[in-house]
């Protein structure tokens, strides 16, 4: 793939979130049928649904050859495919219980991998009129101007988001607030703003210095991976391991010291992979 081919994907995947940025915001002020999926605190939304069918018509439009990942298909029943073709990971609307009850960190959250490694991500939140950008080897973005990471290397000192997810399972729940638990007593505080598209931009931004979550989908965390990565954040595996986008967790943080610090403190929680 040459640099000119994704500066294209780039720029046309830009101009398409933000058509699609004007439908989240007319939905976030309306009413709007809620209905659940996995659980009962799993919600979905006809916004979402028709914000994912938007972004893949005109994404398909433009490069017919490409493959696609969708939170909504995948609940609809397509098979999560992830292979070496183009394949641009969609999360439509990440933070759908925000959206749903009018807390602002909503975000749309796009990735392109080429060869299973994510090339392009844009996370677009509409609501406050932020949008984090990354190609891979150019930097992390946010409305255009360069974003670091904190740098902070020392868990006492840190900020830490986490989350509770929507899984109601007593063994997944024991497991999060343990962990959560743990963490608290050694940071300085710890913030659970429920979207993991955001959460990742907040470690890449510098304003939270970790961020860890286990549940999560493939197109919660593509595109903020990258876009943490290039702002000089570490992500991996909340074991210590390489981090794996079909594996449904992520340990996200300012350094590889700190990763090193939070990751044996973690209870683990293993979920089917996507
Ligand atoms: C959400 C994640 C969030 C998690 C929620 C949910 P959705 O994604 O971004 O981090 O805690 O349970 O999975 O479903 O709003 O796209």
């Amino acid at each position: 793939m040459t640099e000119k081919e994704i500066e294209i994907y780039y720029n046309t995947v830009l101009d398409i979130v933000s058509l699609a940025g004007k439908v989240v915001n007319a939905g976030f002020s309306a009413a709007k049928r809620i209905e659940t999926k996995a659980s009962a605190a799993d919600l979905v939304t006809e916004f979402d649904q028709r914000v994912e069918e938007i972004l893949i018509k005109h994404l398909q439009e433009k490069f017919p050859t490409h493959k696609f990942i969708g939170e909504e298909s995948s609940s609809a029943g397509v098979q999560t495919v992830f292979g070496d073709d183009p394949t641009w990971i969609i999360d439509p609307i990440d933070g759908t219980t925000n959206f749903v009850h009018g807390f602002p960190f909503v975000a749309i959250s796009i990735a392109l991998a080429i060869n299973k490694q994510v090339v392009i991500g844009v996370i677009y939140n509409p609501v406050l009129d932020l949008l984090y950008t990354a190609i891979h080897g150019k930097g992390a973005y946010r409305n255009g101007r360069p974003i670091k990471s904190s740098g902070q290397t020392d868990l006492a000192l840190s900020q830490v988001a986490g989350e509770y997810g929507s899984s109601r399972e007593p063994e997944v729940l024991t497991a999060k607030c343990q962990n959560l638990r743990v963490i608290i007593e050694k940071v300085h505080s710890i913030r659970a703003i429920g979207s993991a598209a955001m959460n990742l931009c907040l470690v890449a931004e510098g304003s939270c210095d970790a961020y860890f979550e286990y549940g999560i989908h493939i197109w919660d965390y593509a595109a903020g991976d990258l876009i943490a990565r290039e702002a000089g954040a570490y992500t991996c595996d909340p074991s210590g391991g390489p981090l794996n986008l079909l594996h449904r967790c992520i340990l996200c943080t300012a350094t590889k010291k700190l990763a090193e610090q939070i990751s044996p403190l973690l209870t683990h929680v293993n979920f089917p992979d996507d």
